[in-house]
């Protein structure tokens, strides 16, 4: 399936063809099969065991999104954030706006106020829908915010004179609401990314991309789209987050599509995951490497535990070769899938899926390209195409899921899609004779903890913030459990020789949410490594590392 073009590159083509996308907005499609199995349980936290049928679901958005208009002074056209943690109600929040035309930004709930008015100012949120424990950091940053209108505090109560709704003001009917038009083309979420370089962005990815992307998917019958019924209705345990592409289009959206029952859990901890194998005996789980690894490791899971599962989705960070191998022996069966996704914020997210049945030679692929997606690989140093299979370079993808821009970033747009329509993902991969993808290094400067964005510019400008300090580089540094940690590089100014690495990470670690700290530390050095433009040469420093 290659062919050559003009100035000889050579495009991979799907071998799977290329899919119709119909013309429908996301909730539109989201719930265009649900009236089938309106009864069955659409979302249940795993922990309360709060659940929400299809029917129930689905009403609830429209109710809400008339709600919106009705009771809030949001227009279509404007942008809510979400602060909320993995919770049933994450889905009526957003295909409520969504459906009210507004857009939406997810934010992480473990991030500090700076970080969340980093982000809620840049996506010009002017509300924010959160839950009582997160209140305060929601007031905090709203009050920076410019034409802010209100908060929406999710199992909480009212307090009118400081703005703040309770969910009965998104439940309450207002039936003589018209819904706006909402176009497939139209923006639909605001994610963060910090692309190939900088601090993170907003991806601007529109309704079309989205439903493409879960159809590409759905092409590929990872999971047969087959109508549920009482006797069997897959079910879904998943802690990944929704603020996250992954959680919110692969899983969310994806699954609901389907008919699947998802099971939520707030926040992950291994006794709370082991608790909702047992009680919920998911037959699919949605994983990231070190997740899996946890399963394979942790000594409180067993092969009973895991009994009920027959596929697993894995993406997000580089997975070890091993490591199906070692999931297999763990569970002491095989016939359950293990597969393999790969692709970022910035293409909704899917590009490649490992196909149903795999050559067992072919384990560590990510897989083949998605229908309607094509693929070029370029080498580091001339950037011409590498035409020809097992040699690596930089990988190039053209496709209908691929982002409309960075917000209010036509540079960074332009850097990230060339003039021929070919996103710039940064990763370094190579394809086989049968064009399944391997993905085996970065050249972005990102960083990847348990396969959590870490920005390095936005750490290294944290930094340059402590007194003393003259310049600072980040890195990741390979971890086992983590796949990778962050690792500063910092030179004192004159004068501040008592500065220690301790000071250095609690500086950080109090500005940051968690899994941004420098766990792997801070080594001082007398000069920064940069090249004569003033970039920081990343590969000499890890070098220094390893
Ligand atoms: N192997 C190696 C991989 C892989 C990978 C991603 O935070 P973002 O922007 O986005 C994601 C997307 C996760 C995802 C994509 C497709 C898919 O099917 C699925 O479910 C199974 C999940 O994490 O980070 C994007 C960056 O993360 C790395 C890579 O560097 C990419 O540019 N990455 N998947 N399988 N590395």
């Amino acid at each position: 399936s290659m062919c050559f073009g003009k100035y000889s590159t050579t495009v991979l083509k799907s071998a799977y063809g290329e899919v119709d996308v119909p013309d429908q907005t996301l909730s539109q499609f989201v719930w265009s099969s649900s009236s089938g199995w309106k009864n069955l349980p659409a979302l249940t936290c795993g922990i309360s065991g709060r659940s929400y049928t299809f029917g129930a679901s689905e009403n609830l958005c429209k109710v809400g999104a008339q709600a919106f208009l009705a009771n809030t002074g949001l227009k279509p056209g404007d942008r809510i954030g979400l602060l909320l943690p993995n919770v049933p109600e994450y889905m009526v929040a957003v295909h409520a706006a969504l459906q009210a035309g507004l857009i939406v930004t997810f934010a992480n709930p473990l991030y500090t106020v700076p970080e969340l008015t980093r982000q809620f100012q840049s996506a010009k949120v002017r509300c924010i829908i959160t839950i009582p424990q997160l209140l305060e950091a929601a007031q905090t940053v709203s009050k920076t915010l410019a034409n802010y209108d209100c908060t929406i505090n999710i199992g909480g109560s009212a307090e009118p004179e400081q703005r703040i709704l309770g969910l009965e003001s998104l439940l309450s009917p207002s039936e003589n609401v018209k819904l706006p038009e909402v176009r497939p083309s139209d923006i639909a979420v605001l994610l963060y990314s910090s692309g190939t370089t900088g601090i993170p962005k907003g991806v601007m990815l529109t309704h079309r991309n989205l439903v493409t992307n879960i159809i590409q998917l759905t092409d590929r019958a990872l999971i047969d789209y087959s109508d549920p019924t009482d006797e069997f209705q897959e079910t879904v345990l998943t802690v990944l987050p929704f603020f996250h592409i992954y959680g919110f289009n692969t899983i969310l959206n994806y699954m609901t599509y389907i008919g699947a029952h998802l099971v939520t859990i707030p926040k992950f901890t291994p006794q709370d995951y082991i608790a909702c194998l047992e009680n919920h005996k998911p037959t699919v789980l949605f994983v990231v490497p070190s997740l899996l690894l946890l399963l394979i490791t942790h000594p409180e899971v067993t092969p009973q535990h895991l009994s009920s599962v027959k596929k697993i989705f894995c993406g997000a960070a580089p997975m070890k070769k091993g490591l199906i191998d070692q999931f297999f022996k763990k569970i002491g069966r095989n016939d359950c899938t293990v597969s393999q996704g790969y692709g970022m914020t910035e293409t909704s997210p899917s590009v490649t899926i490992t196909p149903y049945t795999m050559p067992y030679s072919k384990s560590g692929s990510c897989g083949k390209l998605l229908p309607s997606t094509l693929a070029r690989v370029i080498d580091l140093t001339d950037g011409k195409d590498v035409g020809m299979p097992n040699k690596s370079g930089e990988l190039l993808v053209k496709g209908p899921q691929i982002m409309k821009g960075y917000l209010d970033n036509p540079k960074a747009t332009s850097e990230a899609i060339d003039i021929d329509g070919w996103l710039h993902t940064g990763d370094v991969v190579y394809y086989d004779e049968d064009e399944y993808f391997y993905v085996v290094d970065r050249t972005k400067e990102l960083i990847k903890v348990k396969g959590n964005q870490v920005s390095p510019t936005e750490l290294e400008s944290l930094i340059l913030e402590m007194q003393g300090v003259a310049d600072a580089a980040v890195i990741g540094i390979p971890d086992n459990v983590a796949g990778e940690l962050p690792k500063a590089y910092v030179v004192k100014k004159p004068g501040f020789d008592s500065v220690t690495p301790e000071q250095v990470q609690e500086f950080v670690a109090s500005k940051v949410a968690t899994y941004k700290k420098l766990a792997a530390g801070v080594t001082f050095l007398d000069a920064i490594p940069r090249n004569s433009a003033g970039k920081i040469l990343r590969n000499e420093l890890k070098n220094l590392s390893s």
